[in-house]
């Protein structure tokens, strides 16, 4: 019963608050992520568990009457469980992700089958307890560790009903396309990345802008989908602006995340590494860099993947760093003359999940609200230009190649996507 369900999901959010320094230690280890933000994720999952539980009593388990044909009539519509469903998460966002798809599924009635990313394999199992601690039935949720090989085999299996996945558009458009195969669709909740622009108007406060766009180019070392990868700027400001962003990326510490002062740790793995390697030639080639372009090494950073937080200038306007999602610490920067041209090159990317704006000016603030293709937008954040969401506050809804459902996590649609309607006409 969906009582009972939104009880136990509480239950879980109260091992979560009880566990919040070990789930934020192992993110931090394995992940890399610096304290602020691991601490800052477990403590986001723990508002998401709790949002989507009230959502869910908010509307009544999603069981309400309709309208009635006739007296002796009576008709519902309820929304009912898909029924084993595979929870595939990234490595980035290792616990917010996994527990709002798991719970997500959880509440909606299913039962889950989740595979963290075989990058944060502890940290999904130190999940997985707080949902076991919390009393879950046994069997309801289920952890199994492995790569992309387990993620085909949870896919092709005829057991699963449906698939909640985050990760990169191949991969998700991939599993889409599977599971659209069977000789029925079933549904595919995917949230699939960003190339997340960000304008930066003549009427913008540019100490506002610099601080915003440094967050959300160079936080998690850039490797969340919502991150701010490329910047337009009014040809006008755009001197002082990157001024005042280069200033603002060289008092970055880059290093041990375990460190209080460390704002950037480093890179997932050395194929991360390589690619920023050759993002950083073909920069080298085409363009040049106001800040970072390096590996960096000796000490410390030879023991892991640590790239300095790169700023890219003087790229060709087509050039296609501008358009490729990365997830490094690497942000172009790109002039323009007209707004409303910045905001059409800022929409021709595959993807549509966030967007910023820095302008003091209500019609140029107008013209982004109206024109720019993405599910989540901000304006004038210092704290993040393009980054930062949080449950109930910020829904997430990935437009274009970002998501296939039309519908955002966060936000009160996320749940009903992992049940399917029916509807009950019972003559009295
Ligand atoms: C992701 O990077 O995969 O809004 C999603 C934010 C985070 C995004 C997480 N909540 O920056």
């Amino acid at each position: 019963p969906w009582l009972e369900r939104v009880s136990l999901l509480r239950r879980a959010a109260e091992r979560f608050e009880a566990r919040k320094y070990d789930l934020s230690a192992a993110c931090l280890f394995e992940v890399g992520k610096s304290r602020m933000e691991a601490v800052g994720e477990v403590e986001e999952t723990i508002d998401l568990i709790r949002y989507y539980a009230a959502e869910m009593e908010k509307n009544e388990g999603y069981d309400r009457p309709m309208q009635r044909a006739f007296q002796q009539e009576a008709t519902r519509c309820v929304l009912r469980p898909q029924g084993v469903f595979a929870v595939i998460a990234p490595f980035n966002f290792p616990v917010a992700l996994s527990v709002a798809m798991t719970t997500g599924a959880l509440l909606a009635g299913n039962t889950v089958v989740y595979k963290p990313s075989p990058m944060a394999g502890l940290t999904g199992r130190l999940l997985a307890d707080c949902f076991v601690e919390a009393g879950l039935p046994a069997g309801a949720l289920n952890l199994v560790c492995g790569g992309a090989e387990v993620g085909e085999t949870l896919v092709a299996h005829p057991g699963v009903a449906g698939v909640a996945f985050t990760g990169s558009h191949a991969v998700g458009m991939g599993i889409f396309r599977r599971m659209a195969e069977r000789p029925y669709a079933h549904p595919v909740i995917a949230e699939m990345g960003g190339k997340n622009p960000t304008y930066v108007t003549a009427n913008a406060d540019l100490d506002t802008a610099s601080s915003g766009v440094m967050r959300s180019a160079f936080g998690l070392s850039g490797q969340k989908c919502s991150a701010g990868s490329t910047v337009l700027v009014h040809e006008r400001v755009a001197d002082e602006f990157l001024g005042a962003l280069v200033d603002k990326t060289a008092k970055l510490t880059v290093g041990d995340p375990q460190r209080a002062d460390v704002f950037v740790g480093p890179v997932i793995n050395r194929a991360a590494a390589e690619r920023f390697e050759r993002v950083a030639a073909s920069v080298r080639q085409q363009g040049r860099f106001a800040a970072g372009g390096e590996m960096l090494a000796g000490g410390l950073y030879d023991r892991g993947y640590y790239a300095a937080p790169s700023i890219a200038t003087d790229l060709p306007p087509d050039h296609d760093l501008h358009k490729d999602e990365l997830f490094l610490p690497f942000l172009t920067v790109r002039r323009f003359a007209d707004l409303g041209s910045a905001i059409r090159e800022g929409n021709d990317v595959p993807y549509g999940l966030t967007a910023g704006i820095y302008t003091q000016n209500e019609a140029e603030l107008q013209l982004f609200l109206n024109t720019a293709e993405a599910g989540v937008l901000y304006a004038n954040r210092a704290s993040g230009a393009t980054t930062g969401a949080w449950p109930g506050i910020q829904t997430f809804c990935g437009w274009k190649g970002s998501g296939v459902t039309g519908k955002g996590g966060l936000g009160p649609w996320y749940v009903p996507q992992f049940m399917r309607e029916q509807s009950h006409t019972v003559m009295g």
